[in-house]
């Protein structure tokens, strides 16, 4: 499989849980490269924008509201079939159903407070990257 970059969010959940560092520790057990990260406080346009996609569905005022309740961090991961590695190492959305050892079966509380966000396609990542970060601030291989 093909170097990849995708994007990952620890959500203001698995912050507040002081996990970031066991988060990280993960990716790169896995080979996921931090290439780039920053800790943000979300404004509500910024995560109203992220997840513009899921505007019209029932969930996404809790959402947003979620997002901005604590600063997040923010990362590119780089690695091979990046994008699949890290939706497995997260696991289910609703981490009732998340498989043990997941990102999400170990930190996350609620399908609302998942502990994490990670881009679902190469074609989302490059687009959620780009949202983020300027080209000069990942500093991949
Ligand atoms: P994410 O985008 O945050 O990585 O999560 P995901 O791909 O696993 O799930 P997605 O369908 O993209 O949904 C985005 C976030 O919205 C919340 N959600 N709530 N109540 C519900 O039925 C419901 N469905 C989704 C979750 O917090 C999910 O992470
Ligand atoms: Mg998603």
């Amino acid at each position: 499989m093909a170097q990849e970059r995708t994007l990952s969010i620890i959500k203001p959940d698995a912050v507040a849980k002081n996990v970031i560092g066991e988060i990280y520790a993960r990716f790169e057990k896995n080979g996921l490269r931090v290439v780039a990260s920053k800790m943000k406080q979300l404004s509500k346009q910024e995560a109203e924008g992220f997840y513009a996609v899921h505007r019209e569905r029932p969930f996404f005022g809790a959402l947003v509201n979620f997002m901005i309740s604590g600063p997040v961090m923010i990362q590119v991961l780089e690695g091979e079939g990046a994008v699949l590695k890290n939706r497995d190492l997260m696991g289910a959305t609703n981490p009732k159903e998340a498989a043990a050892g997941t990102i999400r079966a170990d930190f996350a509380d609620s399908i609302d407070a998942n502990a994490v966000h990670g881009s679902d396609s190469l074609e989302n990542a490059a687009i959620e990257i780009a949202y983020f970060f300027p080209a000069t601030d990942v500093y991949g291989r």
